[in-house]
């Protein structure tokens, strides 16, 4: 019995092995059964045993945004269907570059973290990776962004699910319970049933990945909140309509909306629930999977991984445990090593206003079960018990260093207590990583110090991110992709899945006819962007000017500002100029495009300063021709796809040590756009790749910026003596001739008083940065060899190698080529 039970295909039956075999003749071997001969038999019989051997690990990547962008555009490419279907379309009368610009983009996400979700997904499938998404799928995405009449950022909602969505199948067969508020009892000392309170469907809809030049396909399953059962009848028959609907439209509300603020956390209680409610439906998906492999449960994480997309889908954790030790009837230390198997953790950033906290009561509120953190005073065992037993082993380790218990405390005391999420994400997962060389050393150094300490440095390891080259090349500039592939006289698709292979074009980098396709290309792109401007605003641009790019999201630690700051401090050193001596002028079109979070007030009042700067320069007789600047609304990844391949520079400027990795720094690249930046995030690794002299560096270092913050606090000095020419710059807006300046003080206050970011501390050094580029520009060819030699060093950036690393270093599957 011991023998057989430990044969895998005990559980087959006859009917089922024949019905695999057929399977495999129709399908795979496309033949008919009653023409079969031995050797079409015995290929199907063998394809058919052959699936009882595949490796059945999955891989779940568990994030709260993807920040999809547009699919037509994508499935046609990564099926190979582009050209036939352009014929197709054009045939009936349409066409096709049209038809793509009607797709709503797919926003459920707000920048960087869910746009690399969205390349993972792109990669894993591409590489017949089995990986699959769980998120939400909230009913109004990031909200759109205004331009109101004063330069301000207006939003308005997203309802981009107003018409039908072709790309997701709704899979009403796939639901479950979600169960909040209530009361929990314990049986045993051990084991709690939860009952009460509210409870909540969660519905699939399951969006198709479709890899690239392969079969494979992989899902993205989104939840969506739905009540349980219609409304309240009784309330309705006895005319108290509003009760009727109520318990309705607030599981409805669950999924309602994506937060729109990145780098903060609010402790909103619908945020918690939105949170609560995904990590319990995706863990029940995962579960019953597992259950169809009928393995005992001591070998999930043989067959399960999760990656954590930062600390949002942290509840997993606790939920898992819940459901091994309440449901499963796993005892408390083995739940918990299937825990510490099982789950993978990336952050994703260093700021301390990021890292999220949830208060205690709050917690204890929504999810009774969850949040008994008293009980280890009465003797129970429960999930969050994991604090007193963790905390007892770093006793041990570090005897009376009270303060270090505090610090790695899962509980941050105060009134209320709150729940350290990234402290829970750590101890709960069996590996934690950051997003790029740096980031990950400072997470080793600051947030993370006292885990590396207690678990050892092997847990904590560095994932630098990656972008797609399919969306990000081909997609987005198909004309280089074009002529990357006849230069390096390689298929497409070659290069698309071994990106590392465009270092072949340093062989061709001198070629007079390469340099002068490449310049083409870009002018061309340049020209789209141009023509957009034209048709959405109403500008006419100078496509023969450089084209300066900084798109990203609004805060201050990307400093924006420093930009503008600099496109004023150019526009005054022109208007001082003679005529003589603007002709030498590098004319140059700078181009702003990004959110702020609706309540981020700094943010929004340095998209009014950009607005309104624009508004006077571009209509400035004297310069106008030698510097023009633009805000474009509403940044997408669709606009995102215009501009990145249309830019000459680009810029990612953040203080030293506060970009985690930056990924549009490398599609920029990717696509031939040279980089000026500070020595942070990615754009170090981009700069050991393409060399420094292919870049434009500036400002302070890491090391440097922890001393420079505490010299601006005890020993302030004036903004005239420390820099002159910002004082000079602030001094300008703050008069007025930018429109009211009074509007602007609390913006140039935090430059002026503090200075967090440290812009008087970089400023000088990235006038002379820029002044660096405007004199390399001005050798066109030299600076198209800048462009090639950056191209072709990108490889490392394909978010296929990144994924290969999460694959490799965490989750341990293989490719798993399936029909
Ligand atoms: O890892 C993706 C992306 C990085 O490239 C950015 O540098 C980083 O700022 C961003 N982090 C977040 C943090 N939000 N939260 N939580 O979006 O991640």
């Amino acid at each position: 019995k011991v023998w057989k039970d430990g044969l895998r295909g005990v559980d087959k039956d006859v009917p089922e092995i024949t019905k695999s075999v057929v399977h495999h003749v129709q399908t795979s071997l496309a033949r008919q059964a009653y023409n079969l001969d031995e050797a079409g038999a015995y290929q199907a019989t063998a394809l058919s045993v052959r699936d009882n051997l595949l490796p059945t690990k999955r891989a779940y990547y568990l994030s709260l945004e993807f920040l999809m962008g547009r699919t037509l555009d994508n499935a046609l490419l990564n099926l190979g269907l582009k050209n036939k279907y352009s014929d197709g379309t054009t045939k009936l009368g349409f066409n096709l570059e049209d038809l793509l610009e009607q797709e709503r983009d797919a926003a459920l996400g707000n920048g960087g973290l869910g746009r690399l979700a969205a390349c993972y997904l792109d990669s894993s499938a591409s590489q017949e990776l089995p990986v699959w998404g769980y998120g939400l799928r909230y009913q109004y995405g990031i909200f759109q962004q205004l331009i109101g009449p004063d330069g301000s950022q207006l939003e308005a909602p997203d309802p981009w699910l107003q018409h039908d969505n072709p790309w997701e199948l709704p899979r009403a067969d796939v639901t479950y319970d979600v169960r909040f508020y209530g009361h929990s009892e314990r049986i045993d000392g051990m084991k709690a049933v939860w009952s009460g309170g509210q409870e909540v469907l969660a519905m699939a809809y399951d969006v198709m990945i479709p890899g690239y030049a392969t079969k494979n396909t992989n899902n993205l399953r989104l939840w969506e909140s739905k009540p349980k059962r219609g409304f309240d009848l009784n309330s309705f028959n006895a005319g108290d309509y509003e009760r009727a609907v109520e318990s309705s439209n607030s599981a409805a509300a669950i999924t309602s909306v994506l937060y729109p603020n990145d780098h903060t956390t609010f402790g909103k209680e619908l945020r918690l629930k939105q949170q609560y409610f995904w990590t319990a439906a995706s863990l029940n998906d995962i579960l019953r999977r597992f259950k169809n492999l009928d393995k005992p449960i001591s070998e999930f994480p043989e067959y399960v991984s999760i990656q954590l997309n930062d600390t949002h889908p942290t509840l997993a954790i606790p939920e898992l445990m819940r459901i091994l030790v309440d449901e499963e009837d796993v005892k408390w230390d083995a739940a918990w090593d299937i825990i510490t198997r099982t789950f993978f953790f990336t952050n994703h950033t260093v700021l301390p206003e990021a890292l999220e906290k949830w208060p205690v009561p709050l917690m204890q509120h929504l999810m009774r079960e969850h949040s008994d953190f008293k009980s280890m005073h009465a003797g129970n065992l429960t999930a969050f018990d994991v604090v007193s037993i963790f905390l007892q082993a770093v006793e041990k380790k570090f005897p009376g260093d009270r303060e270090r218990l505090a610090r790695m405390s899962l509980i941050e005391e105060g009134f209320p207590q709150n729940v350290r999420m990234a402290n829970l994400a750590c101890i709960g997962s069996r590996k934690v990583n950051g997003v790029a060389e740096l980031h990950s050393e400072l997470l080793k150094a600051t947030i993370m110090k006292d885990f590396v300490e207690f678990f050892g440095i092997s847990k904590f390891f560095n994932v630098t991110n990656g972008i797609t080259p399919r969306r990000w090349l081909d997609q987005c500039n198909p004309r280089l992709s074009q002529l990357i592939s006849e230069t390096l006289q390689l298929p497409k698709a070659t290069f698309l899945k071994e990106l590392s292979l465009l270092e072949g074009l340093l062989k061709h980098v001198d070629e007079p006819a390469l340099i002068k396709k490449w310049a083409a290309v870009k002018q061309s792109n340049k020209e789209r962007l141009a023509h957009y401007v034209e048709t959405t605003m109403g500008h006419k641009i100078n496509t023969q000017a450089m084209f300066d790019v900084q798109i990203k999201r609004l805060h201050e630690y990307k400093r924006q500002t420093l930009n503008i700051m600099g496109v004023i401090h150019r526009y005054l050193a022109i208007k001082a100029m003679t005529a003589e001596e603007r002709k030498k002028v590098n004319p140059k079109v700078v181009f702003f495009a990004g959110k702020a979070a609706p309540g981020y007030y700094i943010a929004k009042l340095t998209i009014r300063l950009i607005v309104n700067v624009a508004r006077i320069i571009n209509e400035d007789p004297e310069t106008k021709d030698l510097l023009s600047m633009f805000f474009l609304p509403d940044y997408s990844v669709s606009l995102a796809e215009i501009l990145i391949p249309a830019s000459d520079i680009s810029q990612h400027i953040s203080t030293a040590g506060t970009e985690a990795s930056g990924t549009s720094n490398m599609k920029f690249c990717l696509n031939g756009g040279l980089l000026l930046g500070t020595v942070d995030g990615a754009n170090i690794e981009i700069a050991e790749e393409v060399g420094e002299q292919n870049v434009f560096f500036f400002g302070h270092l890491t090391p440097a910026v922890e001393d420079l913050r505490y010299q601006h606090m005890y020993h302030p000095v004036p903004i005239e003596q420390k820099c002159p020419g910002l004082a000079k710059v602030i001094n300008e807006v703050a008069s007025g001739r930018f429109g009211d300046g009074g509007v602007y003080e609390p913006l140039l206050n935090t430059i002026r008083q503090n200075d967090y970011y440290l812009l008087t501390e970089d400023f000088d050094s990235y006038i002379q940065a820029l002044e660096l580029v405007d004199k390399a520009y001005q050798d066109r060819t030299g600076w198209i060899k800048k462009s090639i030699r950056t191209t072709a060093k990108m490889g490392k950036f394909s978010s296929d190698r990144a994924i290969q690393d999460y694959a490799q270093e965490c989750w341990n599957i293989e490719s798993n080529k399936l029909p």
